[in-house]
């Protein structure tokens, strides 16, 4: 058999306007094309896409027809695009890869294999926290001409996610599988990390864009060669648009000159620039900053305004009873103007009551409140404004 080659991408989150930004939904979908136009220049045989296509369950139109615009390349020249839902996209009914699958341009990997060239593929969808441990991962047997099997999954799986980040062991997916694997092909973490577990390849493919400021190593990709049952992978680097993470710490008579001072040591020329302002609070505002980054050549900017916190006194914290901790706590909340979910998401928080002890799976028990607090302030103040590359959150208000 011939070389089989597959490129491998994964947590594309199409119609991410990050930093409300437009100019970031933009990037999302050009640095997809980008991966794209390389599965077509390279003329591999499939792409295999690992879940979070999309970053939202219920993406615009605009972002699904622009998803099927940058698929026609790989229609034109007969290389099939076969992917899995991830936890961001995933919806209780049909899913946005069905509406794709009718135009012929997706299909998606299951328990049954999946033949390209001497490889068999297998998928299986991000599987909700409540239902792990009774889920069906057994596969069906690949066939005989199939020299290695690979399976994809969107799952946080240690090894090689670190165990403080991992839900799941990937030995404890290889045992239900009931299929010998070459390689698990996996997305969710946005990072390029790979381990060998009991002769199984395990990777991540990483993100095609950077989706937070701690997310260094994003804008990649993995080629997959399967010669003779062996698989190798190579990293392919996207282009995309640079970073400029930085502070700007005030002391009282910092003003505008100081702003100034700071941006011209950093080029901002085209980049998304991610600011945290600590320290006194002075007579420069945060949308100030903003304009001021603007005008130094940022393409996009978002603020954190972290002027003017408070050092707690932990020597009286200690001087108190734990009783008196929570009522301090109670009587600092009621000064707080916080919105009712979030001081709902306090209480569940400092109580326990009932939240997944893992970061991932505490924020999906807590997702669907913040979705509806989300819906219902901006239902309150109607359409937000469009045309806004930036944003700002701002601690309280000293
Ligand atoms: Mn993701």
């Amino acid at each position: 058999m011939p070389e089989t080659r597959l490129l491998h991408i994964s947590d594309t989150h199409l119609g991410k306007r990050q930093y409300g930004s437009d100019v970031r939904r933009d990037d999302f979908a050009d640095t997809f094309d980008q991966a794209i136009n390389l599965a077509a220049e390279r003329d591999v045989d499939a792409v295999i896409h690992t879940g979070d296509l999309f970053d939202d369950p219920v993406p615009s139109l605009p972002t699904v027809m622009r998803c099927a615009d940058a698929l026609e390349p790989l229609e034109e020249r007969g290389i099939p695009f076969y992917g899995i839902v991830g936890n961001h996209e995933r919806k209780n009914d049909d899913q946005w890869l069905d509406l794709l699958r009718r135009t012929n341009a997706v299909t998606r990997l299951d328990r049954e294999p999946t033949v390209v060239g001497d490889v068999a593929l297998y998928g299986i969808d991000a599987v909700r926290p409540s239902v792990w441990d009774t889920a069906d991962f057994g596969l069906e047997a690949s066939p005989e001409d199939a020299e290695c099997s690979i399976l994809c999954m969107h799952e946080l799986l240690e090894p090689p996610a670190e165990e403080i980040v991992a839900n799941h062991s990937v030995e404890d997916v290889l045992e239900r599988v009931n299929v010998e694997l070459d390689g698990l092909a996996l997305g969710d973490l946005h990072q390029p990390k790979s381990a060998h577990v009991d002769g199984t390849d395990v990777w991540y493919a990483s993100a095609t864009e950077r989706c937070a400021k701690d997310q260094l190593e994003t804008g990649l990709v993995q080629l997959l060669e399967i010669d003779d049952g062996e698989l190798t992978r190579r990293q392919l680097e996207l282009e995309t648009r640079p970073w400029s993470v930085f502070h700007i710490a005030f002391s009282e008579d910092d003003g505008a000159d100081h702003v100034r001072d700071v941006l011209d040591r950093r080029d901002l020329e085209n980049a998304v620039a991610k600011v945290e302002l600590t320290g006194e609070r002075g007579a420069v505002t945060a949308n100030e900053v903003i304009q001021m980054a603007r005008d130094a050549g940022a393409a996009v900017v978002s603020v954190d305004d972290n002027r003017g916190r408070v050092d707690i006194d932990v020597d009286s914290i200690e001087a108190m009873s734990l009783q008196g901790l929570d009522s301090a706590i109670e009587e600092r909340l009621a000064d707080e103007d916080l919105s009712e979910v979030a001081l709902d998401i306090d209480g569940r928080v400092r109580e326990g009551d009932g939240l997944n002890d893992t970061v991932g799976g505490a924020a999906d028990d807590l997702e669907p409140d913040l979705r509806d607090a989300q819906q219902a302030a901006f239902d309150d103040i109607g359409e937000p404004n469009e045309n806004h590359d930036t944003t700002v959150t701002t601690e309280g208000d000293e």
